[in-house]
């Protein structure tokens, strides 16, 4: 059984499987795309992946595409090891629909602060032609970069961002006092937790955490995921912004 992924370090759609995989102990190899060269919109990779985004992964040859849908994939080929889906159907409509959440609202929401204070130094430098180029070869992303611009999103797009991501705390704290904690759904964490995961941490990372001050159980969660086996090999050098881009250790969105 063989594993490659198409990712980058710093996606945090890539951390999501890489978490997994990495969890299952399964050996995988990774090619590195570089998404502000646009790797992810050459040909090649357009046939494995027609959205032009990563992650992708490929199984002994078999194609899969989409972090959440991978995610589901992985544990359903591999039961053994640590699982992350409840065998209770209940539970895992539960997991599914917190997961349809998590794409809709933060996984949406953390673009607009990762791409105004992250990338935006780099759009900045190309031509207006170059940039709109660049945008119009974006399968998913185009409308999405074409009201970014080379100035980036305005400050209303920034603080409606920071709302959504705020209120995905306030339902996150609401869930793991539903569920009794200390995951999302009780006791053992799913793929729900794993989804939300890199958004978390890349808030942490942006020096947002006073957003869930009030919240000692999101900070708890934050610990414990911290200290599962596959976060550090999951979070390797270079999967963090500030580990990338070492503008943004003088330039956080609080300061
Ligand atoms: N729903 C997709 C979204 C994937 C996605 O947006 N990936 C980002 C990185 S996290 C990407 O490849 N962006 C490249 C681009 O915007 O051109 C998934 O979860 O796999």
């Amino acid at each position: 059984m063989s594993f490659t992924l198409y990712n980058a370090p710093q996606s945090t759609c890539s951390q999501r499987v890489r978490f997994v995989l990495n969890a299952k102990s399964l050996p995988f190899s990774e090619v590195k795309l570089n998404l502000l060269a646009g790797d992810q919109l050459k040909p090649d990779y357009l046939k494995l992946n027609p959205n032009g985004v990563v992650p992708t992964l490929d199984h002994d040859g078999k194609i899969v595409i989409d972090s959440s849908v991978i995610m589901e994939y992985l544990d359903e080929i591999m039961r053994e090891g640590e699982n992350f889906t409840p065998h209770d159907p209940v539970a895992r409509a539960r997991m599914r629909s917190l997961m349809h959440f998590i794409d809709e609202m933060p996984a949406a929401a953390i673009r607009v602060p990762t791409f105004n204070l992250a990338f935006l130094p780099h759009f900045a430098k190309m031509s207006e032609e170059e940039f709109n180029a660049f945008a119009e070869s974006k399968p998913l992303r185009k409308e999405f970069m074409l009201a970014m611009g080379r100035k980036g999103f305005p400050v209303s797009e920034m603080k409606a961002a920071l709302d959504r991501l705020q209120r995905t705390i306030d339902r996150m704290d609401t869930e793991i006092a539903k569920s009794g904690g200390p995951w999302l759904l009780g006791k053992k964490p799913t793929l729900a937790d794993v989804a939300v995961m890199p958004t978390i941490v890349r808030l942490a990372d942006l020096d947002l955490d006073a957003m869930w001050a009030k919240n000692p159980a999101i900070a708890r969660w934050l610990e414990l995921i911290r200290a599962h086996k596959a976060y550090v090999p999951t979070y390797y050098f270079g999967s963090l912004l500030t580990e990338r881009f070492p503008h943004l250790k003088d330039r956080k969105l609080s300061a």
